[in-house]
């Protein structure tokens, strides 16, 4: 019986979790080094935005079933929901899990469970659990006492889509890695209280790869549609009526191509493989060159497009990485808006309905946030970056005096 758990790292997937194991009635901590977010937590509120977050967490709070500190406290167990980025050479940096176990090894104690819920290069489980047995001598772990350890420890690697967080939190599976089948056996638990979805153990190795390989699967998938996408415009042909048909296969689904791939997980976790074993994964490599190439390759697109007009004026339709979201974070449609204001081909705006202000570099460099209406009123070419709904609601009368690039193929649909 878990009665107090202890969350570490209050973003996207911490917040959440912890809100989420608040409202099944277990006291949790959340540990998080911002303060601005620990405050606006602690007063019911959300620092992120996420369908429905804000409601649950003030009910938990209100509660007194969840409550953010700075410092961690004594707990059953500890969920570590931290970011692992990469560094220099696209490498995994793992500096918030190990600040992680510097952080929550004064605290533990004999009997407590330790979740590595950050996506994670191989072997990082294994590393945490080194880290802490170095910081607390007195107690022992997995890799060298096995199933008679004082600390438990498992990866569980989240899986849950932005957007739809709270709803996948509950009920998408949960793959447990456990240092030791005990390791597992006491993460199924915990993972039970709030899961609907089916808790399937494995050791902590393979629930890292399999993280590691479902957002590779993607960006493998994305990458093949994005070359499609560029293939068809060398051979005149529309790439969305060619993927609407080859689906009618029964057995091929093709994803959608797009202004490249963006957000925090997709454009980075496949970089940890081919960290891990850069000889052998040629593939999951190049499909993430071929992503990381689509921005530039619409920039070219937008600039002869612009070419046609003596006074270019390029309305940006949508920021975020992807439709429906406010999230700005390693957004391609970003990337391209900024490169496209450095570039001098015309005045340049923005429409991105989720935001209220334009982030920093894009003020700076002269770009206009104006709204859907400004933009086709002013514009004379419309570049489609995100599939937004008001964007998927414009018809052809209000862009046909338009120059149109559409990266998401919202004019074409088939
Ligand atoms: N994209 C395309 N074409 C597509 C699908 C997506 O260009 O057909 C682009 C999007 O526009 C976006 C990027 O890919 O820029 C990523 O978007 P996404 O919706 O595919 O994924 P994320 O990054 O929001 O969330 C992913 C999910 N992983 C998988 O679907 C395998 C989610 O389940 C993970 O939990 C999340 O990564 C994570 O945190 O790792």
């Amino acid at each position: 019986m878990f009665e107090k758990v202890s969350v570490i790292g209050l973003g996207y997937i911490g917040l959440p979790t912890a809100a989420v194991i608040a409202s099944r009635g277990i006291e949790v901590v959340g540990v998080d080094v911002s303060e601005n977010a620990v405050n606006t937590i602690n007063q019911g509120k959300v620092h992120i935005v996420e369908p429905d977050l804000d409601m649950v967490v003030q009910a938990a709070v209100t509660l007194g079933k969840l409550r953010a500190t700075l410092t961690p406290e004594a707990a059953q167990a500890f969920l570590i929901a931290v970011p692992t980025p990469f560094k220099e050479g696209k490498k995994p940096d793992l500096s918030y899990i190990h600040s992680s176990a510097k952080a929550i090894a004064p605290v533990l104690e004999k009997g407590n469970l330790v979740i590595l819920e950050s996506t994670s290069p191989v072997g990082a489980t294994e590393q945490l659990a080194s880290w802490l047995e170095e910081l607390r001598p007195d107690l022992t772990f997995p890799q060298t006492a096995g199933e008679d350890a004082d600390i438990q420890i498992a990866h569980c690697p989240e899986r849950v889509l932005p957007g739809r967080v709270l709803e996948e939190l509950v009920s998408n599976d949960r793959i447990i890695g456990g240092m030791t089948a005990k390791c597992s056996a006491k993460a199924t638990e915990l993972y039970k209280t709030f899961v609907r979805g089916e808790c399937i153990t494995t050791n902590s190795r393979t629930a890292e790869m399999a993280k590691l390989t479902e957002n590779s699967f993607r960006d493998v998938n994305i990458a093949f549609a994005n070359e499609l996408s560029i293939i068809c415009d060398k051979l005149k042909v529309n790439v969305w009526e060619l993927i609407a048909l080859a689906n009618r296969h029964p057995r091929v689904n093709i994803l959608s191509p797009g202004p490249g791939v963006g957000g925090h997980c997709i454009a980075v976790d496949p970089w940890f493989i081919v960290d891990s074993a850069p000889e052998e994964a040629r593939m999951i490599r190049s499909a993430r060159e071929i992503n990381d190439g689509k921005p530039e390759y619409v920039l070219e697109q937008v600039k002869q497009a612009a070419d046609q007009f003596k006074h270019p004026v390029i309305a940006c339709l949508g920021l975020a990485f992807k439709a429906d979201i406010d999230d700005l974070r390693e957004s391609p449609a970003l990337d391209i808006t900024q490169k496209l204001s450095c570039s001098n081909v015309g005045k340049i705006l923005a429409v991105e309905p989720n935001i209220k202000t334009l982030p920093q570099k894009l003020t700076d460099a002269d770009v206009e946030l104006v709204n859907l209406q400004q933009a086709l009123e002013q514009a004379n070419v419309l570049v489609i970056l995100v599939d937004h709904k008001p964007f998927k609601a414009l018809s052809s009368n209000d862009i046909n005096t338009k120059v149109v690039v559409d990266t998401r193929g919202v004019f074409s649909r088939f």
